[in-house]
């Protein structure tokens, strides 16, 4: 990722950034950062980028000149999302940093003085932000905390993949405390259960520790914690049917947008994807009114969606699926030896065997640490991987490869890799793939009473309420390989 920041103190941005591990990231090329003095693009002779604010008031602006100027040398007339940082703005978070990790250059604006003409900002700042309710001398510090925040999201700045998803704030609950050697220091012993070895308790007691922790010091998000649990034992009265909203809350993905008895409504930002439940159209209409506009797909669990989502064109069908879960918490054998996770290396491989056309998408799940290969010495036969959701899918094996247990070994590798993170395995099958449906029941996965409707922005609005036959949205990219597993 590139990041450039327009500053009258570029020595504070590049001082920071030499040193620590934003540094090393900066070393191994997988971030870049390009501090540019503002001052060097004013025209007035003197040197000078501030001016008193017309109206009166106490101290002084900086002018719309050279920022614009610093500004337009940077952004080339690319489309460079340029957040201006100031109190005024939207608060940071870690989802906002998390959207931004997922752009390829940023632009940050720091002001000084008393802030900068509103004219040039509104020309150029595509995002306000602020990093809390408090006054600094200029922007550069809350500058670096984002660009600290951002940077350590993406994938190879922090040395463990996954220690950026177990922290604070991924499920609304504060860390729990931790403690390393010595077993005594200060006459203060390690607490017992973290020496117990038994897993299971020491996971009980992290979470009670979570929570009392989180009560005491964020009774905020203790709130939202507790409701996202009284939905979660409401969806498990029907599991199967809302394994998708359950697996989405639990796993700490899905904001509940609404919920009033049966009427549901959440949001998964990060795919963009709605998940809704009504018991009648007449309400599934107001929920629809609370629904994100940017929203991408559907997923939906009565008919009636369909009718409400498709009638203007705006959404079309992707497919009608069953939910298949596996209940159990013991993981299942693997027959298949061969099985390891995939690299960008098999990417042609698997884009040129899946349905799903859309070769990012694939990569992405690859990158993501998502794909899984089965070989035969060293050729690869086929593969399987998780859905960005969380559902199963993308099953692969060759034609000459079937019918000797190398799909189910897939899929029971990813199933068990799915329990060691705590979480409940399931997948979408498409109503009416037989041999999709044999080997789940093989597997020992349970199928949904009810099918879910999977429901997407319509790529291509002329050519109307067609089927869309192109995997070519998120949405869409569910389920695409299914169909040639097995
Ligand atoms: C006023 C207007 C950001 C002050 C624009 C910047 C705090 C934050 C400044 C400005 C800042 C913050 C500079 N102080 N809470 N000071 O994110 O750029």
């Amino acid at each position: 990722m590139k990041i450039h920041v327009l500053t009258l103190f570029p020595e504070m941005i590049t001082g920071v950034f030499t040193s620590s591990i934003i540094g090393r990231a900066a070393q191994k090329e997988l971030i870049s950062l390009n501090a540019v003095n503002i001052r060097d693009y004013t025209l007035d002779k003197h040197k000078k980028v501030d001016d008193y604010p017309y109206g009166g008031g106490a101290g002084m602006l900086m002018q719309a000149q050279p920022v614009f100027d610093a500004w337009k040398d940077v952004a080339r007339g690319d489309n460079i999302r340029t957040i201006y940082v100031t109190p005024q703005g939207m608060p940071f978070n870690q989802s906002r940093a998390q959207e931004l990790a997922g752009e390829d250059e940023l632009i940050f604006l720091c002001g000084h003085y008393e802030g900068i003409d509103e004219r040039v900002l509104e020309e150029i700042v595509t995002d306000r932000i602020s990093l809390g309710d408090y006054i600094l001398t200029g922007g550069e510090l809350p500058a670096m905390v984002m660009i600290d925040a951002i940077a350590r999201l993406i994938p190879g700045v922090l040395g463990n993949d996954n220690s950026a998803e177990e922290e604070s704030f991924f499920n609304d609950l504060l860390e729990y405390p931790q403690y390393s050697r010595p077993e005594v220091w200060h006459n203060i012993k390690v607490p017992e259960v973290l020496l117990s070895g038994d897993h299971r308790k020491i996971a009980k007691w992290r979470l009670e520790q979570s929570l009392e922790r989180t009560e005491k010091n964020r009774p905020d998000l203790y709130a939202k914690y507790e409701r996202k649990q009284r939905l979660i034992q409401k969806l498990l009265k029907a599991k199967r049917d809302n394994i998708h909203m359950i697996e989405s809350l639990s796993r700490g993905r899905a904001e509940i947008l609404f919920w009033e008895g049966d009427e549901i409504l959440l949001y998964d930002k990060k795919c963009g994807t709605c998940m809704v439940s009504a018991s009648s159209e007449k309400s599934g209409k107001r929920l629809l009114a609370l629904a994100p506009k940017e929203a991408r797909s559907y997923v939906a669990s009565q008919a009636f969606w369909k009718k409400l989502l498709c009638e203007d064109g705006e959404f079309a069908v992707r497919n009608e699926c069953y939910q298949w879960v596996y209940t159990r918490r013991t993981p299942l054998s693997v027959r298949c030896k061969e099985i390891r996770k995939l690299t960008l290396e098999q990417l042609d491989y698997v884009v040129g065997h899946c349905d799903n056309d859309d070769a990012e998408y694939v990569e992405e799940r690859i990158r993501e640490g998502a794909m899984y290969g089965a070989f035969v010495g060293e050729r690869q036969v086929g593969f399987i991987g998780t859905h960005i959701e969380g559902g199963l899918g993308l099953l692969y094996v060759e034609e000459t490869y079937r019918r000797q247990g190398i799909a189910s070994s897939l899929e029971a590798y990813v199933i068990n890799r799915t329990l060691e993170k705590g979480w409940t395995p399931y997948g979408h099958v498409i109503t009416g793939n037989d041999s999709s449906s044999a080997l789940q029941e093989k597997l020992g996965l349970y199928r949904s009473g009810q099918a879910v409707w999977r429901i997407e922005r319509n790529p291509d609005l002329a050519e109307g309420q067609g089927k869309q036959e192109k995997c070519n949205s998120p949405a869409a990219r569910l389920n695409c390989c299914e169909k040639s597993g097995n």
